[in-house]
């Protein structure tokens, strides 16, 4: 029986034909088992080599914003300066307009947060070698006490740049099953790698040109980098529209030209939205009806 063929359920019904068709229903397994899970650049339908192209345009928007150069991401172990402007990346270049719209990584965003999900937020972790750059677990669900909904609030899309191969490479650990506990970890519990420490998280590995998805309720944190050079990740988060936006795209922040480029832009941005951004956009007239948000997980 093929049930999308009934369109009986117009929210989820295209959520499972792109899963069916891009061969991600392990993918979806993997998140209901264990809460996370890693797509491998071969079935995200992405050109060859765009994984490089969007590392470069990461590093290339770190350099720019901070005014400073280095030359081999893979043997620079220093950084000149923090990432401290890692975020609002959207209008920075195409290949990471591009990863944002990317199906397979929509697809994601929307089984978890629905076809009504908007991107909260995007931004860059670049991360050289360090003893202490350990990063305790905790879940991205920020400020709401247990007990955390069933249902994910937000889910975290993250591209994978450089390859995690093994726990030197510094990849972010998760706690499997933890999406399903409703609760942060404790602080004691946060601080994975101390003597004794009562969760044992695993690490990621992923190639570069990897997606890799966890749901808002999911424990994750990451180890520190032992390996020489950096390791790059753009982070998109995304919402349930009800949730406060952590980049606001309001008036100026994606440019005219690139929303008419992209105009599955003015969704997810929020744009098409009942609040708050409908009355604040410059190109009222590229702006589809205002959508129905949250008729049904999938809605
Ligand atoms: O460093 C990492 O891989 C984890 C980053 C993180 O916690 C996040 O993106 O929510
Ligand atoms: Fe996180």
């Amino acid at each position: 029986m093929d049930i999308a063929a009934l369109e009986s359920s117009p929210n989820a019904d295209p959520l499972v034909n792109t899963i069916l068709e891009h061969d991600l229903a392990r993918h979806i397994v993997e998140l209901d088992a264990y809460g996370f899970t890693v797509i491998p650049p071969e079935k995200l339908g992405t050109p060859p080599g765009f994984g490089q192209d969007l590392r470069e345009a990461i590093l290339d928007v770190y350099k720019r914003r901070h005014g400073v150069a280095f030359d081999d991401f893979r043997s620079t172990s220093e950084l000149p300066v923090p990432n401290e402007m890692a975020w609002q990346l959207i209008d920075e270049s195409d290949a990471i307009t591009e990863a944002v719209l990317n199906p397979v990584c929509l697809a994601m965003a929307r089984w978890h947060c629905g076809q009504s999900a908007v991107l909260g937020g995007t931004s860059s972790i670049i991360k050289p070698p360090a003893e202490d750059n350990w990063l305790p677990l905790h879940n991205d669900t920020h400020g709401v006490p247990p007990p955390q909904a069933a249902y994910p609030h937000l889910v975290n899309t993250s591209w994978v740049l450089t390859d995690y191969d093994s726990r030197e490479d510094g990849p972010t650990v998760f706690v499997p099953g933890s999406h399903r506990w409703g609760r942060l970890p404790t602080p004691h519990e946060a601080m994975f790698w101390h003597d004794g420490a009562p969760v044992q998280p695993v690490p990621m590995q992923a190639k570069a040109g990897s997606l890799a998805i966890w749901g808002g309720n999911m424990w994750h944190g990451a180890y520190n980098r032992l390996t020489e050079g950096l390791r790059v990740t753009m982070v998109l988060v995304w919402l349930r529209p009800y949730m406060k936006m952590i980049n606001m795209w309001n008036e100026g922040a994606v440019s005219p030209e690139r929303l008419e480029r992209y105009p599955e832009l003015n969704k997810i941005l929020g744009y098409e939205h009942p609040y708050p951004f409908r009355e604040q956009v410059s190109n009222p007239e590229q702006i589809g009806p205002m959508i129905e948000v949250g008729q049904d997980q999938f809605g």
